[in-house]
Parts: C-alpha cells; sequence; structure tokens
C-alpha cells in the first residue's frame, strides 16, 4: 500500500506523462500548470499521444548518456518517462517492424530547441543501431556533419546563439537489419545576406569567427588573413559571445571535415580558392569598380558610383558564400552516400529556422516565417487527415473537432496570380521603375481587404501608429510580423551585379516556394512524427517558466486541438497484443497466457475489469478507450497488482531459501 501511495503521489508532483491522461483536458490552465510542474523537476517533455513537447531548460541536464539510451532502446513507448530518445526508438521499431518510411517534424520558433533535438535523435540512432566496423564510418559522417554545417549555416542572431540560417533535411537510411547505411541531406534557402550585413547584436555566420580566431598560422598566412575579427567590417561589432568558443569550435569542425574525408587540399587550398577565388587582382578590381556597357557592339568601361561598388562587392561575396554552401552540401552528400542497391527504409529528420519577429523584418524573415507557416499546415493536415484515417480502418466513428486553418495565410502568401510571392515576382520582371514602393503599392492593390494583411495606408487611426509607410503587416498563425519592404525586390532577383540584362523569371521566393512543395511531397509519403519545441522564456535564462510566452506557443501550435483531436472520440488507443501484455494480469482469464486471439483476450480482460460498453470500442487492431479514468483506474489496478505480485515473489524466494 505504501509504495502505491508513494507512486501516487510521485506522479502529483511531477505531473501527468501524457496530456491525454488529463482529467481537465479542456483546460488551457491545466495543461500550462502540468507543463509548468514537470519543467520545475526538470522534467522537459511531456506527450500528447506519440507527439512529443520540449520544454528548452536552458541548461544541461544529465538525461542523454549512454545509460539513458540503452535505457530505451526497445522499450515499449509508454513505460518509461517521455524522452526524445523514447520517440526516436519507437520511430525506429516502427520503421523496422512495417518496412515503411518515416519522418520527425521538429517544429517550434526561434530558439525552441529543434536543432538540439534533432542532433539528440542523430546521436540516438548512431550509438543504438546495430553496428558494423564498415557503417561505422557513416555513422562517424553523419554525426559530424552537424558541426561542420553549424559553422557555414548558423549565427548567432537576437533570439538564438545559435540559431539555424538553413532549413535542413535529412535522411537516414537504413538497411533491413536496421543498420544505418546512409544518408542524404537537401538544405533550403540560407540567408547569405548575413554574410555582409549583421543587425546590431547579431554575427556573421560561424565559421568566420572559429577560422580567425582559431585558424593556425600558416593557414591565415596562406588566406593572407589576420588574427583579429576586428579588421573586417563583414564580422560585425559583436565577435565575442559568451556561449561560444570559436577556437574550440575551429578544432571540432576541422576534425569533423577530416572525418567526412575532406583532405587537406579540400581544406586549406579549396577554401583559399574560395576566399581568394584565383583571380588576377586588376581583373577582380575592375570587375568591381566599371560597369560594362554595350554600345554598338563595342564594350565600354564606366565607372560605378562608390554605393554601386560597394553593392557588386557585396553581392559577389553573398554569391560565393551561397555556393561554396551548396558545394559543401553535395560534398557530404557523397560522402554520406550508400552505392549498396539493397532495400532501404529512411527516417527522414526536418530541422529548420523557427519563426521569427525582429524589431525589423525583411525579406528573410518573410521567407522562414513563410516556411513555418507551409509546416504548421501540413501538421494540421496530417494530424486530422492521420485520425480521421485511424478511425475509418479501425471501423470506428468520429465527430471532427474545430481547428483555426492558417491556410488561408499560406495562400496570401503563395497562391498562383494572387499571392505576394506572385505579385513579387511580377514587380521584379517588369521592365522600368519597379522599386520597393511600387510593389507595396501593387499589394495594396491586391491584398487591400484581405483579414491577414494590412499596411500604413490599410490600417485604421490606432492600427497605423504602429506602422511605417513602407512596412506591411502579416497576421501569421504564430502572431504578427511586420515587414519593411526595403530590399525585397533587390533580394528576390538575388543578382550578381545590377546591371545584369538576363533576370532569371524565377525569382528567389518562388523557387523556395517550390522547394517547399517538393518537401511536402516527399513528407506526406512518410509516416510522420512530431516534436514540437516551446521556448521557456525569451532571456535564455535556466530553469525560467514564462507562463505568458508559452502559453501563446501551446495556443498557436495548436496543441489544445490537437488533444482534443487525440480525445474526441477515444483518447487512447493500444494495439490488442500490447494491451494485453501490460494488463493481463488483472484478469484470471488471460494469466498468465493468453491462448486465443488477442482481441478476444482483451474482450475478456476489460469485462472482468467491468469496462462499459460506452466506455471502449474495439477495433480491428486496437482498442480505443473514451475516458483517462478508465485508463487511469486500470493502471492503478496494474500498479496494486504489480506490488502484490512482488509481494508474493519476495515471499517465494524467502520460502525457497
Ligand atoms: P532552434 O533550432 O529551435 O532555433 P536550438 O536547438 O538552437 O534552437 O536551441 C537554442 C539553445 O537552447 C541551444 O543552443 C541550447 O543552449 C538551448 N537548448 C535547446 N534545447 C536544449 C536541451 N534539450 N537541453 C539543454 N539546452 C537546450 V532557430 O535554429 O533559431 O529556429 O533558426
Ligand atoms: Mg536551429
Amino acid at each position: 500500500q505504501l509504495d502505491l501511495e508513494g507512486a501516487l503521489i510521485a506522479r502529483d508532483r511531477v505531473g501527468i506523462q501524457d496530456f491525454v491522461l488529463l482529467d481537465a483536458h479542456n483546460s488551457e490552465t491545466a495543461f500550462l500548470d502540468n507543463l509548468k510542474k514537470r519543467f520545475t523537476e526538470d522534467l522537459i517533455y511531456t506527450y500528447i499521444g506519440t507527439l512529443l513537447i520540449s520544454v528548452n531548460p536552458y541548461k544541461e541536464l544529465d538525461i542523454y548518456t549512454k545509460k539513458q539510451m540503452d535505457l530505451y532502446m526497445g522499450v515499449n513507448f509508454f513505460e518509461l518517462p517521455p524522452h526524445i530518445y523514447a520517440l526516436a526508438d519507437n520511430v525506429y521499431h516502427t520503421m523496422l517492424s512495417e518496412a515503411n518510411n518515416n519522418f520527425i517534424l521538429i517544429s517550434g520558433e526561434s530558439g525552441a530547441g529543434k536543432t538540439e533535438a534533432s542532433k539528440k535523435i542523430l546521436q540516438y540512432y548512431a550509438v543504438s543501431c546495430p553496428s558494423s566496423t564498415l557503417l561505422d564510418t557513416v555513422r562517424d559522417r553523419m554525426l559530424m556533419s552537424n558541426p561542420v554545417l553549424e559553422a557555414f549555416g548558423n549565427a548567432k542572431t537576437m533570439k538564438n546563439d545559435n540559431s539555424s540560417r538553413f532549413g535542413k533535411y535529412m535522411d537516414i537510411q537504413f538497411d533491413c537489419q536496421g543498420d544505418a547505411v546512409g544518408g542524404h541531406i537537401l538544405s533550403y534557402l540560407l540567408e547569405k545576406s548575413r554574410v555582409v550585413h549583421q543587425n546590431h547584436g547579431e554575427r556573421n555566420f560561424h565559421i568566420f569567427y572559429q577560422l580567425v580566431e582559431g585558424g593556425e598560422e600558416d593557414l591565415l598566412r596562406h588566406l593572407g588573413l589576420e588574427k583579429d575579427t576586428k579588421r573586417y567590417s563583414y564580422l560585425g561589432e559583436c565577435s565575442n559571445v559568451s556561449s561560444i568558443n570559436d577556437k574550440n569550435d575551429w578544432k571540432t569542425v576541422k576534425n569533423a571535415l577530416s572525418v567526412i574525408d575532406f583532405d587537406a587540399n579540400d581544406i586549406e587550398v579549396r577554401r583559399a580558392t574560395i576566399f581568394l577565388l584565383g583571380i588576377h587582382v586588376q581583373v577582380l578590381h575592375e570587375a568591381l569598380t566599371f560597369r560594362k556597357i554595350e554600345a554598338k557592339s563595342e564594350e565600354v568601361l564606366s565607372p560605378f558610383t562608390v554605393d554601386h561598388a560597394i553593392y557588386a562587392r557585396d553581392a559577389l561575396a553573398k554569391a560565393i558564400y551561397g555556393r561554396a554552401f551548396t558545394w559543401l552540401v553535395n560534398r557530404i552528400n557523397e560522402s554520406l552516400e550508400n552505392k549498396d542497391s539493397g532495400r532501404k527504409t529512411v527516417i527522414g529528420l526536418l530541422d529548420i529556422y523557427g519563426f521569427e519577429v525582429f524589431s525589423v523584418n525583411s525579406f528573410e524573415q518573410f521567407c522562414i516565417n513563410y516556411c513555418n507557416e507551409k509546416l504548421q499546415q501540413l501538421f494540421i493536415q496530417l494530424t486530422l487527415k492521420a485520425e480521421q484515417e485511424e478511425y475509418e480502418a479501425e471501423g470506428i466513428g468520429w465527430e471532427p473537432v474545430q481547428f483555426f486553418n492558417n491556410k488561408i495565410i499560406c495562400d496570401l502568401v503563395e497562391e498562383k496570380h494572387r499571392g505576394i510571392i506572385s505579385v513579387l515576382d511580377e514587380e521584379c520582371m517588369r521592365p522600368g521603375d519597379a522599386t520597393d514602393l511600387t510593389f507595396l503599392d501593387k499589394l495594396e492593390e491586391k491584398m487591400g481587404n484581405h483579414p491577414h494583411f494590412v499596411t500604413y495606408k490599410l490600417a485604421d487611426k490606432k492600427t497605423r501608429k504602429s506602422l511605417e509607410r513602407g512596412d506591411f503587416r502579416l497576421l501569421h498563425y504564430a502572431g504578427e510580423v511586420t515587414y519593411c519592404v526595403v530590399g525585397f525586390i533587390d533580394k528576390n532577383n538575388d543578382l550578381l551585379y545590377k546591371n545584369i540584362k538576363d533576370v532569371s523569371a524565377l525569382g528567389v521566393a518562388t523557387q523556395f516556394k517550390n522547394s517547399l512543395l517538393r518537401l511536402t511531397e516527399i513528407l506526406t509519403a512518410k509516416e510522420a512524427w512530431y516534436v514540437r519545441c516551446l521556448k521557456s522564456n525569451d532571456n535564455k535564462q535556466p530553469g525560467k517558466f514564462d507562463e505568458v510566452l508559452v502559453r501563446h506557443q501551446v495556443k498557436y501550435l495548436g496543441l489544445m486541438e490537437h488533444l482534443r483531436v487525440r480525445r474526441a472520440g477515444f483518447a487512447y488507443r493500444r494495439r490488442y497484443e500490447v494491451f494485453l501484455k501490460r494488463y493481463k494480469a488483472l484478469c484470471p482469464a488471460t494469466w498468465p497466457h493468453w491462448k486465443g486471439v488477442p482481441s478476444d483476450g482483451v474482450e475478456k480482460l476489460v469485462q472482468h475489469l467491468g469496462y462499459q460498453p460506452d466506455e471502449y470500442k474495439m477495433g480491428k487492431t486496437k482498442i480505443f478507450i473514451r475516458y483517462a479514468r478508465t485508463l487511469f483506474a486500470t493502471e492503478d489496478a496494474f500498479e496494486i497488482c504489480k506490488h502484490e505480485l512482488g509481494k508474493q515473489k519476495r515471499t517465494q524466494k524467502r520460502h525457497f531459501n
């Protein structure tokens, strides 16, 4: 009895592990209380069914050890406290037993912990999947691709000291034995503008500081670099960050590059060419300070203004960096490629830049926030769809739950001929005097009365106070963001030089839109799993739970609705075999073994436990249980039974001794 009481008290202290079992499931306050209770105990993970919620602790927790990994390996999902390893393990075993492709969608706003979560998952697979020496190389390379891509693709922003400035989707390929045998990375829209400009309090990409701070003397001399970040105007004013050790990170990156099979040549000479181009100084000088004009089949050189020359220099720097990044991703992919033609299944990991709002938001934030909007749309479609299909497949009727559907915002941005991106492309291609402001005019013309779009001109008096004339504001699913149109046309064109003539028909935003469309297709062909990351506070403060901030995220991520959907018909479901295995000791007819069909055994079992007909439904492969209290009662009975059985065992042991 004491043990049981202890267990119940403990449950009260650490909250409930799965929101599906929360009694006051309609109450946002109860939801937040539970999250907070657990967060205070350093329990950052909680489930809604198989969805994992993670709240950023902003401190190192002792829960990512090898011992923890071993603990979660092959264990039934609900038997241990919620953990990112439990999810990773569950996905892995589902993939093996059902021989299907899966993906894990990790979402949440900037700084919520997506990249950390994706690294934990990758580490889990690298460490805990079966291994052979040959495959160890693949594994090491997969792990090492992280520090390399982070060095070149992450940077300090106001939201996150290690903010991903590109989107990343990584397939981990497994053979039929479950060995990790290869991988492939797709990268999305790198924020190239950071190379030449950073907002106050932000940094350029990590690699520059790592190189300057940590680079060996020979290498620096070879590259013509000085060991002083202050010497470089591209590196901004904020080189030192307390949470970052550039010198050490350089060593990590260099080591990682060699594991991935970049040879010394790649690491040194190739980078030298990246920086030095191998072009004669005079040629480069001319290209950056003169404009070529063709007049009557003759080429005339006309000098740039200083502004034009700066523009050309910056455009070149961005283009070089962008291409170097693409080259890097390709190179990593070559090293991860598995040439074996045998059947493989994959687990995809999606870690993109999270929703972000700064004091000034530009084209980059527009793309990033649009991407988040799309992923929220995918989440809505898949969770609703998956749920509907499950009920249908199992032959169970249900009532749909109301959602805020953000499709209206996706359409506003991406609709053909009518959306913001289309308007932008049209302006970019319009010959003559298209500017950022004419783009804004066109938007006002076309979006005028859209409920999620507002500008200074369109706003009422009150809203107008918070807007400038060159702004437009979108009411995103995650909150409103005011975008400054300056630079939209230019960044969408992404030309190396302003006077280049062959403007591509596809603007940057459209290319991005198309790549997201392809990504959606890749994802919807796979079974989806979700990690929803929540930011605990805005100051990166360890252990602080800002209730207002968390409540906002819970709201816009649709977690309450997700919970409601999970519970709409039936809160809880388990495959017959699993249910029987766990609770068979509660019924003489099923203990110690049930010899018949599992569903019959479950029927016997729940009748013995006194389940009422409205409390459960028998699907084709699973039992569906309507109320949490039913399952709780069963769980409590199970605890008592375990206690009794333990006592019996101990007594038997004593007799035996
Ligand atoms: P993000 O990927 O979601 O933001 P990160 O994964 O980079 O956010 O997390 C931001 C920071 O929070 C990390 O650098 C850690 O200091 C801390 N953190 C996150 N998760 C954990 C954890 N599980 N344990 C301890 N600390 C953690 V962005 O890339 O900005 O959208 O574009
Ligand atoms: Mg990230």
